[in-house]
């Protein structure tokens, strides 16, 4: 196998699996333990102060010496400084959502800096691969958090197709199926951030893990589609609510109330009712607590028994 079809490989990392960044969440203690797990561990910009962030970087270079990354998320009031603080940090390994990082991209890559955009769309996945990212994450509509409008599999697929840079699946994976799957449609490894709400390592109140377990395959929703700024979450009072008020004609500027400080509301006091508990599509098989460490081991090993099963399971439609 080349080594461009290998993320863990391209990477210097045990498994081909990114932990997703998750804004309120993914700190620098539990990136570091993502990292200390085996996969890349992302400390997530969304959230955060510049100097809150400085802070998380330090936190996780003094508890893991494998690598790890941030998140640069794009549409951050601070997004400028962030940019140019993991710069200075030499914070080897980036991520980026909610945008176009086009104008960073010379900066990071004079500073030996991997880059991997998120993209939504096989445009900007060319647009990344002409500027010189190292790699694109391709992350489906079946995501937590802010989406674009494609599912992974015609998104994956389209992107692997259109460009010659590694190709990172995100967006309905959390099983070892569900990986192979990304891989068949040419992907080299996996974004993986549902999943591991559940973790012991992560950082959210245990009611947003419950409530996250609790959930049914039918149980998520994207609030601010029409409104133009689409966040896949929870059903609960206020998702309802939001798109109860969406569906009467308010404007994004009307319905902000609901978000200010929603996912904190969620995350820190455990208010599952009245925050925003953000999960994705996936989050209706993912039934119980582990150690991070475990999440990865089942979903690589669960992935290595559905591909050596497929060929006998379905040997009846290719005989
Ligand atoms: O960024 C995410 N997921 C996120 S960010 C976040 S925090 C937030 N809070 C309020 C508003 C918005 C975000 C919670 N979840 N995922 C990566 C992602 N990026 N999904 C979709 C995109 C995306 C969308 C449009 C990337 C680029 C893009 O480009 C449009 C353009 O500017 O060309």
């Amino acid at each position: 196998m080349s080594d461009s079809k290998n993320l863990a490989k391209i990477l210097g990392i045990k498994y081909p699996f990114i932990q997703g960044a998750m804004a309120d969440i993914a700190d620098g203690k539990f990136a570091a333990a993502a990292s200390n797990a085996g996969a890349m561990g992302i400390i997530a910009s969304g959230g955060l102060t510049t100097e809150g962030l400085e802070e998380n970087i330090e936190i996780a270079r003094s508890l893991t010496d494998k690598p790890f990354g941030v998140n640069v998320m794009l549409k951050l009031p601070n997004v400028d400084e962030v940019a140019e603080l993991v710069t200075r940090m030499k914070v080897p390994f980036l991520t980026t959502g909610a945008g176009n990082p086009g104008k960073y991209m010379e900066m990071w890559k004079e500073a030996g800096i991997k880059v991997f955009p998120v993209v939504p769309s096989v445009a900007l996945a060319q647009r990344m691969e002409n500027a010189g990212a190292d790699g694109v994450i391709a992350e489906g509509t079946e995501s937590g958090g802010h989406v674009g409008e494609l599912a992974t599999m015609p998104l994956v697929k389209q992107v692997v197709d259109a460009v010659s840079i590694p190709v990172v699946a995100a967006g309905g994976i959390a099983s070892g199926e569900q990986f192979i799957a990304a891989l068949a449609l040419g992907a080299c490894g996996a974004q993986l951030g549902t999943c591991l709400l559940v973790s012991e390592e992560c950082p959210v109140h245990q009611s947003y893990k419950e409530a996250v377990i609790k959930a049914k395959d039918i149980d998520t929703v994207v609030t601010g589609r029409f409104a133009g700024s689409p966040v896949r979450q929870l059903k609960n009072h206020m998702s309802r609510a939001y798109l109860k008020d969406e569906k009467a004609g308010q404007s994004r500027e009307e319905l902000g109330h609901y978000m200010i400080g929603a996912l904190r509301r969620a995350v820190e006091q455990g208010d599952v009712r009245d925050g925003s508990v953000i999960a994705g599509q996936v989050a209706g098989q993912v039934k119980e607590i582990k150690p991070i460490a475990q999440i990865f081991e089942d979903i690589y090993s669960g992935g290595r028994d559905a591909y050596a099963n497929l060929q006998a399971m379905y040997a009846d439609i290719y005989e």
